[in-house]
C-alpha cells in the first residue's frame, strides 16, 4: 500500500502518475472505511481526493500555505501530511478532528468549520507575505456551494486588486449541501458546459484570471493544472469540476443525504444507527407546511441548511416559493426576513445557534432597530448540539438577548414551543427568536394557553420558599431534578421556575421572592458571561438576596463530551442540590 508510506508531501512528490492514481484509490477505499465507522464529512472528501494528491504533489507544504474553506473536506489533506494513522487505525480515529487544525499539524493553517472565509483568509496571509518581502504560494480552496457567502464576495474582490500570487480553487461539485441556489449558479453552470470559455464569466468580471478543469478527478490533468498557475505573480482563479461523493454510488446518486453522515454499512449504505420518535425539524417543517396553506405570505427561510428545520428535498417541493433557500448566506437572511415582516410578511428563519453568529449587525440593525416582526428558530444552541470548537451553541445567549426589541424564548416543551411559534407568527409588535430544545422532544401533556404578548411573565411551577430555581429552557428539567431531590430526600420545598423569556426579567416575581426567599439560583445551557443569569444577579444587585448563576464559562471547548462539560462546570444536580443545602440549611 502506498498510502502507509506516505509520511509528509515530500511521499506524494516520489510517486508517478501510475502510482498517484492508485495511491488515489488506496485513500478512497481508506476513507470509505473510516467513514462507515465512524461518520464524517463523506461527499465532500471522496470528491476531493485527486485534487488533494495533485496539490500536495504540485506545491510545497507547509512553506505553501493552503486554506481549505469550512475545511469539511481535509481529510485527504490530513491523510498526506503526517496523520494516515488517524484514517488507518480506528484506535486513532478520534486523534484528528473532522477540520483543519494547527494544533495537529503544521499544514493546517486555520482552525475553521464555517464557510466562505477562505479568500479572505488567504488574502492575510499573502499580504503578510509580500509585507515581508517573502515567496510561496498562497492557496485558498472554495467548493461552489461556498461562494454564496458574502464573505467569500469581499474576499475575491479584495483579492482582485491584490496584483499578487494568490491560487483559488473553486471545487465545482455543483451542490452545497443541497442544491445551490443563486444567479452565480447559472453562470457556473454555463462555464462547466462551455468548459471555462463562455463569454460571460463571473471570475473574469472581477478581475481575476481564470483557467476551468472538468475532470477534477484526473491526476495529471489536475498536475498540470496547478503546475500552470503554480508561483502565478497574479490572483487566478482555477474552477475545478469534480464529483460530490465519487466512487460511493449511494452517495453519488443522493448527495444531500450522504453530505455529512452517521456510520454505515459499506455494502448499501444503509445506516447502522436508526433514530426513531418524534423530532423538532419534522415537527417544525410539517407545522410550517400547514401554516403555509392557510396563509401565504407564511414563508420558511434557510441559507444552506434546509434540513437544520426538517425541510427535505420532498417538503421544498410542497412548500413552493413558500420555501426560500438564499444560500450560505447568514446576513442576507437576516436582513431579507425583516424586510419581508417590514410589509406584512411572515417569514420564519430556521438557523443553527453557531451560524447565526455572523449575523449580529443585521439582527440588531435590519431587523431589531426596524422592530420588524420576523420568527428565529435557533436551533442545536446548546451544549447538547454540536460539539467541535468551531461549531459551539453556547454563545447565542449573550449574542442575542442583549440587542433591545428581541423577544427571545425559551420553551421546555411541545407544547410551549408550538405556542410560541403560533404567536411569533401572528403577532406584529416585535422580532422573535425561540430558542428550539436541543435535547429532545419532551411532552409537557398540558396545554400552554401563555398569552406571549404579556411580555417577560415568568412561570412559577411549583411554589416554595427559601430558594428559587429559575431553570431556563433545555436545561428546565435539571431544575426540577434538583428540587424534586430536595423535596425528596432534604424536605425542602424550593421555588421552580420558567422562565420562558431569555430576553427580559419578571420584575414583579423577582421583587416578590424578596419575600421569602433567600438565594436565587439560575440555570442556562450557555455562557455565563453576558447570559440570563448574570441579569437576574444584576438586578438584585443591591438586594439582600444570594444569586448562584449555573452555566458555562467562556471558552472554546472541542470534541467535548456533553455531559462532562456540564460536571466540569459544576452544572450537575448534586452541585445545584448542594449549592442551595449549603446557603438554606
Ligand atoms: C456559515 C456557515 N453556514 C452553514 C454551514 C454548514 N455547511 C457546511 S458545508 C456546507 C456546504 C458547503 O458547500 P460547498 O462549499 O460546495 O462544499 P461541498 O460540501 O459541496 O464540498 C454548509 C452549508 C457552515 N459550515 N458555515
Amino acid at each position: 500500500m502506498f498510502l502507509e508510506k506516505i509520511n509528509s508531501p515530500a511521499d506524494v512528490k516520489k510517486l508517478s502518475f501510475e502510482q498517484l492514481q492508485t495511491l488515489s484509490g488506496e485513500i478512497r477505499k481508506t476513507l470509505l472505511k473510516k467513514l462507515s465507522e465512524h461518520g464524517g464529512h463523506i461527499g465532500p472528501n471522496l470528491g476531493m481526493v485527486e485534487m488533494t494528491v495533485a496539490l500536495h504533489y504540485v506545491f510545497h507544504s507547509p512553506t505553501d500555505k493552503i486554506v481549505y474553506d469550512v475545511s469539511h473536506q481535509s481529510y485527504t489533506h490530513k491523510m498526506l501530511t503526517g496523520r494516515k494513522e488517524a484514517f488507518l487505525n480506528p484506535a486513532e480515529y478520534d486523534d484528528v478532528s473532522g477540520f483543519t487544525n494547527p494544533h495537529e499539524s503544521q499544514h493546517d493553517c486555520f482552525e475553521i468549520g464555517h464557510t466562505s472565509t477562505s479568500i479572505s483568509l488567504a488574502c492575510g496571509l499573502a499580504k503578510v507575505r509580500d509585507l515581508k518581502g517573502e515567496r510561496y504560494n498562497v492557496i485558498a480552496l472554495i467548493g461552489d456551494g461556498s461562494l454564496s457567502g458574502g464573505e467569500a464576495y469581499e474576499g475575491l474582490n479584495n483579492a482582485a486588486e491584490a496584483g499578487t500570487n494568490m491560487i483559488i480553487i473553486v471545487n465545482d461539485n455543483g451542490m452545497s449541501i443541497a442544491e445551490n441556489h443563486g444567479g452565480l449558479y447559472q453562470n457556473l453552470k454555463e462555464l462547466r458546459e462551455s468548459n471555462g470559455t463562455c463569454a460571460c464569466n463571473f471570475f473574469k468580471a472581477m478581475g481575476l484570471e481564470y483557467c476551468y478543469l472538468d475532470d477534477g478527478h484526473d491526476i495529471q490533468k489536475l498536475v498540470e493544472t496547478f503546475q500552470a498557475v503554480q508561483n502565478s505573480e497574479k490572483p487566478v482563479v482555477v474552477h475545478i469540476h469534480t464529483t460530490k461523493g465519487k466512487g460511493f454510488a449511494p452517495a453519488e446518486m443522493d448527495k444531500e443525504s450522504w453530505h455529512w453522515g452517521m456510520p454505515f454499512e459499506l455494502a448499501t449504505g444503509k445506516p447502522k444507527f436508526s433514530f426513531s420518535g418524534p423530532s423538532y425539524e419534522d415537527l417544525t417543517a410539517e407545522y410550517l407546511l400547514e401554516k403555509m396553506k392557510q396563509d401565504s405570505t407564511v414563508a420558511a427561510i434557510t441559507s444552506g441548511t434546509p434540513g437544520v428545520f426538517g425541510f427535505n428535498q420532498a417538503r421544498r417541493k410542497e412548500a413552493g416559493s413558500q420555501f426560500i433557500d438564499v444560500g450560505i448566506a447568514e446576513e442576507h437572511a437576516v436582513a431579507l426576513a425583516s424586510g419581508m415582516a417590514a410589509d406584512g410578511g411572515k417569514p420564519v428563519y430556521g438557523v443553527y445557534g453557531t451560524f447565526l453568529q455572523r449575523t449580529y449587525d443585521q439582527l440588531s440593525q435590519d431587523l431589531c432597530i426596524n422592530n420588524n416582526p420576523a420568527v428565529l428558530l435557533v436551533f442545536a444552541a446548546s451544549a447538547y448540539g454540536m460539539t467541535d470548537i468551531t461549531h459551539l451553541g453556547i454563545y447565542d445567549i449573550a449574542m442575542i438577548s442583549n440587542i433591545p426589541n428581541l423577544v427571545y424564548l425559551a420553551p421546555t416543551s411541545k407544547e410551549e414551543y408550538f405556542a410560541m411559534l403560533e404567536w411569533g407568527i401572528a403577532q406584529q409588535e416585535h422580532p422573535v427568536a425561540i430558542r428550539v430544545p436541543a435535547t429532545g422532544v419532551r411532552e409537557s401533556g398540558t396545554a400552554d394557553t401563555t398569552d406571549y404578548s404579556q411580555l417577560n411573565k415568568y412561570q412559577v411551577t411549583r411554589k416554595g420558599q427559601d430558594a428559587a430555581i429559575l431553570a431556563l429552557g433545555d436545561f428546565y428539567e435539571l431544575g426540577k431534578k434538583a428540587a424534586d431531590i430536595l423535596e425528596k430526600e432534604h424536605h425542602i420545598k424550593v421555588t421552580l421556575i420558567n422562565p420562558k423569556f431569555i430576553t427580559g426579567l419578571d420584575t414583579d416575581l423577582l421583587d416578590s421572592l424578596k419575600a421569602n426567599h433567600r438565594m436565587v439560583v439560575t440555570l442556562e445551557d450557555g455562557i455565563l458571561e453576558g447570559g440570563f443569569g448574570e441579569k437576574i444577579a444584576s438586578y438584585y444587585g443591591l438586594a439582600d438576596m444570594k444569586v448562584k448563576n449555573f452555566g458555562f464559562k467562556k471558552s472554546f471547548p472541542d470534541r467535548y463530551v456533553p455531559d462532562e462539560l456540564l460536571k466540569e462546570n459544576g452544572i450537575t444536580v448534586e452541585q445545584i442540590v448542594k449549592t442551595i443545602l449549603a446557603e438554606i440549611d
